[in-house]
Parts: C-alpha cells; sequence; structure tokens
C-alpha cells in the first residue's frame, strides 16, 4: 500500500494512494469564461482562471498515479424538472438559468456553455457526474460510485471555494470522507471568501480537512 503524506493545515494529510480519488468541481465554461453565467451573476472570471494552470499540473499528476479523476458539472435537465422554483427565480441576473445565452441555455445539460473547460477535458475512464445542486452529493450516485471504488479520501478542487467546493466537503465529511483541498486549485470570484473559505476547511483542528497548495500535493506523490 502506498502511503503518501502531505505538508498540509492543520497537520500533514496522511492517504492510501488506492483509496484517494482527484474531485474536481464544475470547471464549466459558465462559470470560467467570459460571457457565462457566472458572468451574468456580474462576477469577474478572472479570479478563477487562476486555478486552471495548477489544476492541469494536478490532474496531470493524478492520471500519471492511477488516481481515479471525477469531474462534476452543475446543472439542469432541459426541462428545468430538476431545477427548484427557489433556484430559478432567485436574483435578479441579466440571464437567469434555462435561458439562452451567448454558450448555450444556461446551466442546461447537454449545452455548450454547462461544458467542462477544454483545458480541463475528461478522457475516457474519467466520471462525470452532472449535478443539480450545489453540492457533489445530493441527487447524484456519487456516494455509491465512491463505495463501490473503495474511496475513502477526496482530494478537492474545482469552484467556487465557498458554494460547491465547500459544500461538497461539508456534505462529504458527514459521509466520513477525509478531504484534502488544494488552495490554488480552488478559486472564489470574493479573495476575502477564498481567504475566509480556505480558513474554515482546516481550522478547529481540522473541522472540514486539511488545505495545501498544488506543489505540497504533487511532491507528496509517489
Ligand atoms: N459551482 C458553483 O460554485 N456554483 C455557483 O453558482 N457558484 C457561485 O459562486 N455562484
Amino acid at each position: 500500500m502506498t502511503r503518501p503524506s502531505v505538508e498540509a493545515e492543520p497537520y500533514p494529510f496522511g492517504f492510501d494512494l488506492a483509496a484517494t480519488a482527484l474531485l474536481i468541481i464544475d470547471m464549466q465554461r459558465d462559470f470560467v469564461e467570459p460571457g457565462g453565467f457566472g458572468e451574468t451573476l456580474g462576477n469577474d472570471v478572472g479570479m478563477l482562471r487562476r486555478v486552471i494552470p495548477p489544476l492541469r499540473e494536478v490532474l496531470a499528476a493524478a492520471r500519471a498515479a492511477g488516481m481515479p479523476v471525477i469531474h462534476t458539472r452543475e446543472g439542469h435537465l432541459p426541462d428545468l424538472s430538476d431545477c427548484p422554483p427557489a433556484k430559478l427565480n432567485r436574483g435578479a441576473p441579466s440571464l437567469r438559468i434555462g435561458d439562452p445565452g451567448p454558450k448555450g441555455r444556461i446551466l442546461v445539460r447537454g449545452e455548450y456553455g454547462h461544458d467542462i473547460i477544454d483545458e480541463l477535458r475528461p478522457v475516457a475512464g474519467e466520471t462525470v457526474i452532472d449535478k443539480p445542486g450545489k453540492g457533489s452529493f445530493y441527487a447524484t450516485g456519487l456516494q455509491e460510485l465512491l463505495a463501490g471504488k473503495g474511496i475513502t479520501s477526496l482530494v478537492v478542487t474545482g469552484v467556487t471555494t465557498e458554494v460547491c467546493v465547500h459544500t461538497t466537503v461539508r456534505e462529504a465529511n458527514d459521509r466520513g470522507y477525509e478531504c484534502l483541498v488544494l488552495s490554488d486549485c480552488v478559486g472564489s470570484y470574493f479573495e476575502e471568501f477564498q481567504q475566509a473559505g480556505l480558513a474554515m476547511f482546516s481550522a478547529q483542528g481540522g473541522i472540514f480537512g486539511w488545505v495545501a497548495s498544488a506543489k505540497q500535493f504533487l511532491e507528496a506523490l509517489p
């Protein structure tokens, strides 16, 4: 059994390589590229694009190490039957979920903007989980998939730190998974949320898990 240890906050993160998956949350054009849903919410997508280079390195290393890779996408069925009215009607964006946008219908499965950016495109054998909510476990088969693969630890990356990443890590904790969040591979549209969101994971002795940089994780891989 290969058991690497990553220098992390609040203390080193040891993990069984055969029981650990890389989770890449919602690196979709709608969130990360100009003209997508994230930008219509008034956000600067440049804040999220910073994660692409380190995340590409981590993805390449995980593939080389034989780690399972799981990508998620937030989005809805074309008839929006899986989108609660509370989500559909929330806020005052210039475009709403399901509306036609520059990259296809906003956050609708099968549309160009809903898909994962080219830089992090899944390859054959990797899992893509479509999720209707912020958390990766809600209304998806993720827990069963992880159980089937014997996965007990997750290396968590993607966007946005305080929204889908936090919700997923909290869901994972309550289900007994150990989570290492890579600080420069998760991104927020808001610098203060990025800093606070990262601090919240590892506070109180690792209340939700561990935090390390991509470099610290890469250095630990065999
Ligand atoms: N993936 C994810 O975080 N979905 C969001 O809507 N995030 C925002 O920060 N808006």
